[in-house]
């Protein structure tokens, strides 16, 4: 199934936008599972068993995996064959930032998609359409487009005029005029600039999902993200938390935390989506 068809079974299945990072620091993990032999899977796996029906995505960033070499490549691979095997109609998104010239990127998406078989990557704008097609040309698959970042200095580039308009308006138009013609486009904006949000929003209308990250450890309001990005059919969100949701507990029962701390965050999104869902 493709992403955005998978991304709308498991909306209305588990009646979520919340999303969880999969960013596991071995300096945090709990004593029980820092020792073993495979401990960012081993996390994992008891954060996804334990918040699985809560959520409509795991976005494990590579950066956590990429920094322990070999072993954490390993674990990651472990992460993604278990939720295709155990939780297949979970959407996986990896969450890599990737964007290079054309035929490096052709490896870029094999790793993703032939390798991990994940069903959506985050890609960085930079290097222009012509540079991501290995990408967009995957139908199936979802392709985030970093526009609005949720980092404090993300104004440097991004906020910058081209003719009156600001740099990120102009990356989201050119998603919704030039890069979507597979329908499988989606952008980042962060839970950080809701105002921005609100903004692209209407710019790219009610078809396009923004990927929010965010929410909780950056700062980003559950009520304001909600607001500012959701669509008339209240859903066109994915929102991420990360830290706030897989360290709410450093003892043994934080996979137990982890799910109290999920609910509350499911449960005060769709709250502010009234209505609409
Ligand atoms: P927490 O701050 O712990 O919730 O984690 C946020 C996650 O979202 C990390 O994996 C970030 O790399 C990622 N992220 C951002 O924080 N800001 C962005 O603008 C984009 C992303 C992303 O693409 O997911």
């Amino acid at each position: 199934m493709d992403f955005k068809r998978k991304l709308s079974a498991i909306w209305a299945k588990n009646n979520t936008l919340l999303c969880i990072g999969l960013d596991p620091d071995l300096a945090k993990l709990p004593a029980s599972v820092a020792t073993s032999q495979t401990p960012l899977f081993d996390f994992n796996k008891a954060i996804i068993d334990a918040t699985a029906d809560l959520v409509c995505a795991f976005k494990p960033n590579s950066a956590f995996y990429e920094g322990r070499g070999a072993e954490g490549i390993t674990e990651l691979k472990q992460t993604c064959d278990y939720l295709h095997d155990k939780y297949p109609d979970i959407p996986i998104i990896l969450d890599f930032k990737r964007g290079d010239i054309g035929n490096t990127n052709d490896h870029y998406a094999q790793f993703a998609f032939d390798y991990l078989q994940a069903d959506a990557v985050t890609l960085q704008p930079w290097a222009g359409r012509e540079s991501l097609k290995p990408f967009l040309n995957r139908k199936d698959k979802g392709i985030i487009i970093l526009d609005r970042t949720s980092n404090s200095g993300s104004g440097e580039f991004q906020d910058l005029l081209l003719d009156g308009q600001k740099l990120y308006l102009r990356v989201a138009q050119n998603v919704r005029d030039d890069w979507n013609v597979n329908g499988n486009c989606q952008l980042v904006v962060g839970a950080t600039y809701p105002q921005e949000l609100a903004e692209i929003r209407q710019l790219v209308g009610d078809d396009m999902v923004f990927l929010v990250p965010g929410l909780g450890a950056q700062g980003g309001d559950a009520e304001a993200t909600v607001k500012a990005g959701l669509n008339r059919a209240g859903t066109g969100l994915i929102i991420n938390s990360s830290r706030q949701i897989i360290y709410a507990g450093t003892g043994e029962d934080f996979a137990e935390a982890a799910r109290q701390k999920a609910l509350e965050t499911r449960n005060q999104i769709n709250q502010y989506r009234g209505d609409a869902k």
